[in-house]
């Protein structure tokens, strides 16, 4: 078993999207979530002229290798309608795998830690919140001490306190 750290992040029916992505996460056979980050809304980085996200954070227990991780994950993202039009446009769900327990992996199609993981807000906010001690594997420091590589700072509000506050969470 490998922790695993996953962003989930939305702008089309976000409040809807984000709670069926994590619904269908849960269900993913072998991927056990553990923690959930508060909700974050946030203005859109790249392409600046389309509604505002929600992005948060998710960790894990995996017993999936990062490939069979990264095909569940494309799974739910097709199974939800993902429509690859326009780069860092509109989107229904986007999971991007952040960390895979401490390995450093460069694939065409997946690179760990994600290459935006240090300079994007809603990345490593949401990842600190739940887990500041994680060792960034090419840094190899904590994240919580990388704060000052944030380049883009999108984040505007907390639309859901972490869900460990929420009411329900054992139901
Ligand atoms: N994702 C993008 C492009 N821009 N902006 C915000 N605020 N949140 C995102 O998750 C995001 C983005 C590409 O994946
Ligand atoms: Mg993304
Ligand atoms: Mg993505």
């Amino acid at each position: 078993m490998v922790s695993v750290y996953i962003a989930v992040g939305s702008n089309i029916e976000p409040e809807q999207n984000m709670a069926l992505s994590l619904e269908h996460l849960r269900t993913v056979p072998g991927l056990t979530l553990t923690q959930e980050s508060s909700w974050y809304k946030t203005r859109p980085w790249g392409v600046e002229n389309q509604d505002y996200f929600l992005n948060l954070v998710v960790g894990g227990k995996t017993e999936l290798s990062h490939r069979e991780l990264l095909k569940a994950t494309q799974h739910i993202e097709n199974t939800l309608g993902r429509k690859r039009i326009l780069k860092n446009g509109p989107r229904t769900i986007d999971l991007d795998l952040l960390l895979y327990s401490d390995q450093i992996i460069n694939e065409p199609d997946l690179v760990i830690p994600h290459a935006a993981l240090l300079e994007r807000d809603f990345m490593l906010v949401p990842l600190i919140e739940i887990a500041p001690s994680v060792v960034h594997p090419k840094l190899q420091a904590p994240v919580k001490e990388l704060t000052d590589l944030i380049r883009y700072h999108q984040i505007l509000d907390i639309v859901r306190p972490p869900s460990t506050q929420r009411e329900g969470k054992n139901a």
